[in-house]
């Protein structure tokens, strides 16, 4: 049974100041393209101290909340929203656990980053932050509806 676009699941992604720094971006692009998820939004932005606090509203009593909204808002920050069934916790499965220490090998973090403040990639944690965090990064308008028709092009 083929799913209707507009049923498709959707995901807020984030590679961070670090992965765009170290020139990660076409890699990681690459690992949830060759899943078979599809793009939907994408721009190069680097956020306001005041915006990493609202992105980060959850975590404001720990104790590594000012170092991370310093960190966040540091440089360019790639923001995109994938779109996919299963693509929220799949992502979160793309991307690894938090500490790179512990992510396994083959995930995102465990073959490219080290330590848990420069773990290179954020990813929605549920269906409810998924919505937020898309609402928070995105226009309406931004996001692009269009059906994958890959054999149109093969020649
Ligand atoms: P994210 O939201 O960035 O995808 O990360 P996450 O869900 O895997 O982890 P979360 O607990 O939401 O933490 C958000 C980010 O805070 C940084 N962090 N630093 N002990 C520390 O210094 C520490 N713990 C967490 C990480 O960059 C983490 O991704």
């Amino acid at each position: 049974q083929e799913a209707h676009a507009a049923e498709l699941e959707r995901t807020f992604i984030a590679i961070k100041p670090d992965g765009v720094q170290r020139g990660l971006i076409a890699e990681i692009i690459s690992r949830f393209e060759r899943k078979g998820y599809k793009l939907v939004a994408i721009k190069l932005i680097v956020p306001s101290k005041e915006f990493a606090q609202t992105h980060y509203h959850d975590l404001k009593d720990r104790p590594f909340f000012n170092g991370l909204c310093d960190f966040l808002s540091s440089g360019p920050v790639l923001a995109m929203v994938w779109e996919g069934e299963g693509v929220i916790k799949y992502g979160r499965k793309l991307i690894g656990t938090t500490d790179p220490q512990k992510s396994e090998p083959g995930t995102i973090r465990g073959d490219l980053a080290v330590v848990v403040g420069r773990n290179i990639i954020h990813g929605s944690d549920g269906p409810e932050t998924a919505r937020n965090e898309i609402a928070l990064w995105f226009e309406p308008s931004e996001l692009v509806s269009y059906a994958s028709n890959a054999e149109k092009w093969l020649y």
